[in-house]
């Protein structure tokens, strides 16, 4: 039987692209630049939780299976780690850091600063003095604990108002209230003079939807970086948490316009807590699926068509496991299907999407 061209083509050795290549008159592959390299594999990754990972092995086998990287989803946070004033308990963070390095997994650090998930004592802090001392101390000896190791941080999370055009643009919180927006330059140049070579992100959430909010949200993200920048404060990332509401449409320009002004900055993204709300679809498992997955590959093709993210991390993998089964219930009381993964850890067409991107298919 005679063979098909591209057969011909792989029988002489030669790669579909130098067969372009050929057909273009060139030399070789190299010469058809880099529109038509193949794409870079985009490390993939998920948060896990730690009482899920003591507790369910399939868990633990799901995180060695697909993840590339590893976030503790809530163990570096201050509730976690400094519940007790007069010590830091790095018990559970050292845990999954533990299981990450062992197996060969990068680590995001999630999260220096937040409003959220603080102890009430930290709560309760009442003088700029004390809030600088407490935040200061607090990031040198997480990041020097995990110097090396932990190669990406959350630097700040969800600082920014979630509406900035009523009264913005910082989000009121202890830090904000205590120090004022120099919060952020705070915990940016201490991270950076405890760890230089760690990546340094500001990491946010709905930086992707059409309404006048989002728009002010992502200028003032961009702004954030560029004033300290200008100070000469070292950034690096901006983190899109993206937890995508499936009944709300991408402002897929927006978007793109936004990765291009994030590369202008000279920065990095990262998706980094991506999960999908289903509460308004239908209850048809595989509708909700489908939509899922044609979803996220809106957002990702968005973004990878100007800017290919550092990272692309779920907030979770497994359906069985999710914040949005307690923050979003549907009401037909059927469970949420946010993550890649089943109820059951099958493999749902979520992660096909996301398997493109990891292996430099997309
Ligand atoms: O999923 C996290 C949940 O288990 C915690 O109870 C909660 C408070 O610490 O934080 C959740 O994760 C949040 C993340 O840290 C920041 N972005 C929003 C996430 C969902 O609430």
């Amino acid at each position: 039987m005679p063979l098909r061209k591209r057969d011909r083509d792989n029988a002489a050795g030669l790669t579909r692209r130098d067969a372009l290549a050929a057909a273009a008159g060139l030399a070789s592959a190299a010469a058809l630049g880099p529109a038509l390299a193949a794409p870079a594999p985009i490390p993939f990754g998920s948060a896990a939780q730690i009482e899920t990972f003591r507790a369910d092995p399939r868990y633990r086998q799901a995180l060695l299976t697909y993840c590339d990287v590893i976030v503790p989803m809530n163990d570096l946070k201050w509730e976690a780690i400094r519940h007790d004033r007069s010590r830091f308990d790095f018990s559970g963070a050292d845990e999954l850091v533990g299981f990450a390095e062992r197996n060969g997994k990068a680590l995001r650090g999630h999260a220096l600063l937040w409003g959220e998930a603080l102890p009430p004592w930290a709560r309760e802090m009442s003088t700029r003095a004390e809030a600088e001392r407490e935040l200061v101390e607090h990031i040198e000896t997480v990041v020097d604990r995990y110097k090396g190791r932990i190669a990406t941080w959350d630097v700040v999370n969800e600082v920014i108002k979630f509406d900035p055009l009523e009264g913005g643009p910082m989000r009121d919180t202890i830090w904000q209230r205590l120090l004022g927006p120099e919060h952020v330059e705070i915990a940016f140049r201490t991270a950076a003079r405890v760890d230089p070579k760690a990546r340094l992100v500001l990491n946010d959430f709905n930086f992707e939807e059409g309404w006048p909010g989002t728009a002010e949200r992502r200028r003032v993200a961009l702004d954030i970086c560029r004033r300290l920048k200008d100070k000469g404060i070292p950034v690096h990332g901006i983190g899109m948490q993206a937890h995508l509401y499936a009944e709300n449409s991408l402002d897929i320009d927006g978007l793109q316009a936004f990765m291009v002004e994030i590369g202008k900055l000279g920065l990095d993204v990262e998706i980094t807590e991506l999960d999908v709300i289903d509460w308004k679809l239908p209850a048809d498992a595989g509708t909700r699926d489908r939509a899922a997955a044609s979803l996220v590959g809106s957002f990702l093709n968005a973004i990878v068509s100007v800017r290919r993210p550092k990272a692309i991390v779920t907030w979770g993998l497994s359906d069985r496991y999710s914040w949005i089964h307690d923050t979003f219930p549907r009401k037909d009381k059927a469970k949420a299907r946010p993550l890649p993964l089943d109820a059951d850890f099958k493999p749902k067409p979520m992660m096909a999407v996301l398997d493109r991107y990891r292996r430099g298919r997309a």
